[in-house]
């Protein structure tokens, strides 16, 4: 693979010549700059406003047999052309397009179904390599087949229908492409973005909305053309030199005199920070990787690794209006720093009124909640294992193992196969020397007990999926394996390093020479994009669908309640206040390439009032995105028909109907 990988590089690459060529151990090196771009294209700190990533909605809303709701996205991965520097534009791939990607954000205990389609180019437009891709949802129990399983390939023209629990505390997690040995450079191009799980917890007492900003903070160099430069220093890393929030250039946001809580993603191949303000004032760290701490923390500095998530809160009402407030990096050991990455974002205070609406707006949190990691006690232990990473020859090792080492077993080497629900303590060394490792471990929420025998850092007092085990530094884990058997990966963060082959697996209650009904490859195939799922083995299985029946079946009849940061649907005039209605499917047929007919009512509950709602019919057939079929409004009886000549093209097997009212009922379609 590296050989290949190489002469990747030489006939896709885009010329940029690193002053680091050779693996040698980094201590800290400064220069000048990475990027080739013409003065004129060079972006400068402070000159673009902060975006924020979109709010993705999901396409509809079903409730699941045992009474979940679970919402259904679609995300389309496909080669798009960024504004990042001035004067260029750069291509990029993205979750719909955009760099991060759209933000997901779910309340606990609602399951989401993502279809993740493959419309990228077959090779990297740049880099010649096949660009077929794995979606991990980082920081959330998925299922092994749901866990973007590294050689777990979806190609192109193919989607993967994902689906997650969200049954976990609230927390910051994000979706990256996790594919073998290219990750790195799938999630350079752009391939990350935020979710956000919410619970009751969090949604009390820490800032929410407009004032609960996502910073997903990358670096990147560029070509003169303003395309991404790539060069991993022979899988040692990429350090960049324009430091990217959100996507932009050292951006500036205006804040308001209050309490704002930040979810600082570093989303960097291989950087890491040091984040600090540039009053020396200390932030609140209120939650890890795992979600909130048992106690916030002040800090005036952390150090943060690839793919660690820490939320901070910043008060600027202790600023006056006027006044900007940079956040800045100090860095770490081992890391390559330019001129201009000692800076990260500003925030301008102004003069705009104080919202102190919402929660958490005036007053820090102390005390914030206890989480069975950090609840775990070193006496639950039944074992200690031991681990280092390093360095053997040209390629980076944990515990010894390689990833091709796992391909060729078959999936059947792992590092350690604790049973269900087990508490073990891990070691992790790392005493080769020239180099730090974020270490991530799928599945689990672990606590760190300690590095080199002392107490962990004050912002590392949640917990965690990642840990930053950095030059000549040896920390202990207490982690619990539970909620689901299978193969999990575990790997360093540095993405040049687990694609160079830093990355190995662990089972859970299983023996790998068995068969595994949640087999991370085989237990749930991609399927062409736009055609049905075949029917498989899941956690959930979609609603059974009675196409010859001479009358549709109502199969739920459920209130609608819109996921997080929703509007409310716009209730008719005459509805009864806080009311919903009840929705009934009376009859549903479509007959492909003829006509396509569904009738119903909507009335309110214990009565026969109509309601003059609007019903909007959506194709829920299993197996694809739901998609909108036509909207029609009730009659004064509460009843509706929509009536289509010929219908869509593909065959319609389940209907939703969504009532303004509130209501919504499901149905399996005749097709006869
Ligand atoms: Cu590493």
């Amino acid at each position: 693979m590296s050989v290949t990988r190489r002469q990747a590089l030489q006939i896709g690459g885009v010329g940029i010549i690193g002053a680091f060529g050779l693996a040698v151990p980094l201590t800290s090196v400064n220069a000048k700059s990475a990027s080739q771009l013409a003065s004129r294209n060079m972006p400068k700190p402070f000159q673009r406003t902060l975006p924020i990533p979109e709010v993705l909605r999901p396409s509809s809303t079903v409730v699941d047999p045992d009474g979940h709701k679970r919402h259904l996205y679609k995300i389309e991965q496909k080669a798009a052309l960024a504004n990042i520097v001035p004067g260029l534009s750069t291509p990029i791939l993205g979750y719909n397009g955009t760099f991060p990607g759209p933000t997901i954000k779910v309340n606990q205990g609602e399951r989401i179904t993502l279809e993740m389609d493959n419309v990228l180019p077959l090779f990297h437009p740049q880099w010649g390599y096949r660009l077929d891709t794995s979606t991990h949802l980082h920081g959330s129990a998925s299922l092994p087949q749901f866990d973007g399983y590294a050689n777990d390939l979806t190609g192109l023209g193919y989607c993967k229908d994902y689906e997650y629990p969200n049954f976990q505390p609230a927390r910051t997690l994000w979706y990256h492409d996790h594919a073998v040995h290219n990750t790195a450079q799938s999630v350079y191009s752009g391939l990350a973005a935020q979710y956000h799980l919410h619970d009751e917890v969090e949604g009390s007492i820490l800032p929410q909305g407009r004032f609960d900003v996502p910073l997903t903070v990358s670096d990147a160099m560029f070509a003169a053309n303003g395309s991404l430069g790539y060069n991993d220093n022979t899988h040692s890393g990429l350090w960049g030199d324009v430091i990217l929030v959100n996507g932009a250039p050292w951006p500036v946001m205006k804040v308001q005199r209050r309490i704002y809580r930040f979810r600082i993603l570093n989303a960097s191949i291989a950087r890491s920070y040091r984040f600090s303000l540039s009053t020396g004032d200390a932030m609140t760290i209120v939650a890890t990787d795992g979600g909130l701490m048992p106690a916030a923390q002040q800090v005036t500095n952390w150090r943060h690794g690839g793919a660690e998530r820490y939320e901070v809160l910043i008060d600027f009402s202790k600023y006056p209006v006027g006044k900007r407030v940079e956040l800045r990096n100090l860095s770490n050991k081992n890391n390559v720093d330019y001129d201009f990455t000692n800076r990260v974002m500003a925030f301008d205070v102004t003069d705009e009124p104080v919202d102190t609406s919402g929660p958490g707006a005036r007053v820090l949190p102390t005390l914030l909640a206890p989480s069975t990691a950090m609840s775990l006690k070193t006496s639950d232990s039944v074992k200690t294992r031991r681990m280092r990473v390093k360095r053997d020859l040209d390629v980076w090792t944990i515990g010894g193992m390689t990833w091709d080492e796992v391909v060729e077993s078959g999936y059947r080497k792992v590092l350690a196969n604790p049973d269900l629900d087990d508490v073990e303590i891990w070691e992790i060394e790392n005493s080769s020397g020239g180099w730090f490792h974020p270490v991530h471990i799928h599945l689990v929420d672990f606590q760190v007990l300690s590095r080199n025998g002392q107490a962990p850092f004050a912002h590392e007092r949640g917990p965690k999926d990642v840990v930053y085990v950095g030059e000549g530094e040896t920390v202990r884990l207490l982690m619990k394996f539970e909620h689901h058997r299978g193969r999990y990966m575990i790997h360093c963060h540095n993405l040049p390093h687990e694609d160079h082959d830093m990355m190995a697996q662990f089972s859970v209650g299983i023996d790998t020479n068995d068969p595994d009904p949640n087999h991370p490859v085989e237990a749930v195939k991609p399927h062409l994009i736009n055609q049905t799922a075949p029917a498989q083995g899941t956690e959930a299985p979609a609603p059974q669908t009675t196409e010859a029946a001479e009358v549709a079946t109502p199969v739920t009849t459920t209130p609608a309640t819109s996921p997080v940061a929703s509007p409310p649907a716009p209730a008719p005039a005459a509805a009864p206040v806080g009311q919903k209605d009840v929705v009934t499917i009376t009859s549903a047929r479509h007959r492909l390439r003829k006509d396509m007919t569904f009738s119903g009512t909507s009335r309110y509950a214990g009565s026969t009032a109509a309601t003059s709602a609007t019903i909007v019919l959506y194709d829920v057939t299993p197996g694809r995105a739901a998609a909108r079929l036509g909207t029609v409004k009730a009659n004064s009886l509460g009843n509706w028909t929509l009536a289509v000549k010929p219908g869509p093209a593909k065959q319609v097997t389940a209907v939703k109907a969504e009532s303004s009212a509130g209501g919504t009922a499901t149905a399996s379609v005749r097709t006869s």
